[in-house]
């Protein structure tokens, strides 16, 4: 089959599974982005993500992860559900990729069912699939594959669904004619850094994860440092300020995906729920829902700091419509 057909077909197939946006690059080695990834390890960004610096050899060149690579295929799945937080007193807010189920197996899914209908088409090509499950600079390449551009806080966005988008790769050793990139549309736009409860975007296009409230309440282990506890902003699991002030996400509009149908209590919950839960409640209620990460001691961590600090709630910030 030539690269045009297998195009068609592909495309077809993952919409068909419900992808709302496909594109499709040309492997090689990432560059300016590989180096720009050693640049932010170097000015230690990454905080204690150390899984971050032992791949980035891995993650700056797609040929390590699958030799052979020709066509590293993006898509990017629409997560956003009209609701949004209510900011009452006693709850902490949940970031919205993780009110439903968890991403990683639903996007992981659909594209082991393309990387299937890949093989049934032509069985001599090889592939590799990842959602967040390995070395691969998942933002570049979809901006590469054209579905959308990396903003001033670093998400890619999509011209047509804002960020609230999941993203996913197939890497496949057929050659496949590219996408054009997307540019960046951003202008002058500085809404994002201005409303960072914690100044993380030193600048535009550049997030120290240290400061990151996203990086603080899940993956980072331990106190939190002194100065960001008081600026927590509400935020029990995740962060989403730098989006909900986003003008792309002004008019998103509803997925079509049930899985990511908010749980009950998830869009914010209860804290003195969080702080009487016991391990074994902890894993019941959290199976396959992203806030597994933290586990039981860092959701724990957060509340507490949460109960702290009552007022260092944020003001109602949002542009976005619910
Ligand atoms: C590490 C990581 C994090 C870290 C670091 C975030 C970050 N911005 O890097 C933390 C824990 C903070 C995090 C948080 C979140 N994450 Co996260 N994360 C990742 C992960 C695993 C790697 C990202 C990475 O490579 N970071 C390293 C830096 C160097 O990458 P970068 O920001 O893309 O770097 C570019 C810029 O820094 C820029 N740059 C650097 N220097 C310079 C200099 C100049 C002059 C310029 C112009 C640019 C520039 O160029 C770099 C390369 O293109 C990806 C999955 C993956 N494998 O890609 C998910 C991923 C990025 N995360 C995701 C999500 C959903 C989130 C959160 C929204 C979750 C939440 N609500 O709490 C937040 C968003 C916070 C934010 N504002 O970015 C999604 C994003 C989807 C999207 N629409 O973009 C991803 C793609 C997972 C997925 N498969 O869907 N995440
Ligand atoms: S997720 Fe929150 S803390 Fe992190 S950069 Fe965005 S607004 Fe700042
Ligand atoms: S808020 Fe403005 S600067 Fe930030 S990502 Fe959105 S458009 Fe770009």
């Amino acid at each position: 089959m030539d690269g045009r057909e297998l195009k068609e077909r592909i495309t077809s197939k993952a919409r068909e599974l419900g992808c709302d946006l496909i594109g499709f690059a040309a492997a090689g080695r990432l560059r300016p982005e590989g180096e720009r990834l050693r640049g932010w390890l170097e000015r230690g960004y990454h905080g204690t993500m150390g899984w971050m610096h032992r791949s980035s050899e891995k993650r700056g060149d797609p040929s390590l992860v699958l030799p052979g690579v020709k066509t590293i295929v993006s898509v990017g799945i629409n997560y956003y559900t009209p609701f949004r937080h209510e900011e009452r007193t006693g709850t902490g807010k949940v970031s919205r990729y993780a009110w439903g189920d968890d991403y990683h197996g639903i996007v992981t899914g659909k594209l082991e069912a393309l990387l299937a209908h890949v093989r049934h088409l032509d069985p001599g090509v090889r592939g590799k699939v990842y959602a967040d499950t390995g070395p691969v600079m998942e933002k570049a390449w979809a901006q590469r594959a054209g579905i959308g551009w990396q903003g001033k806080h670093t998400n890619l966005i999509s011209m047509e669904f804002g960020s609230w988008i999941f993203l996913g790769e197939l890497l496949l050793t057929a050659a496949i004619e590219p996408d054009p990139a997307e540019t960046d549309h951003c202008g002058n736009c500085v809404l994002c850094i201005e409303a960072c409860p914690t100044g993380a975007i030193t600048e535009p296009y550049l997030l120290d994860a240290n400061l990151c409230l996203s990086y603080l309440t899940i993956e980072h282990r331990g106190p939190f440092p002194p100065e960001v506890e008081g600026k927590l902003d509400g935020w029990l699991y995740g962060c989403d300020v730098c989006q909900d002030v986003c003008p792309w996400n002004s008019d998103a509009r509803q997925t079509v995906e049930q899985a990511f149908t908010p749980r009950a209590g998830m869009v914010e919950r209860e804290l003195e729920d969080v702080l009487r839960m016991g391990e074994a409640e902890f894993s019941a209620e959290f199976r396959e829902s992203p806030v597994k990460r933290t586990k039981i001691t860092g959701l724990r961590r957060n509340a507490e700091a949460l109960t702290r600090n009552p007022n260092a709630r944020g003001a109602a910030r949002t542009t976005e419509k619910g």
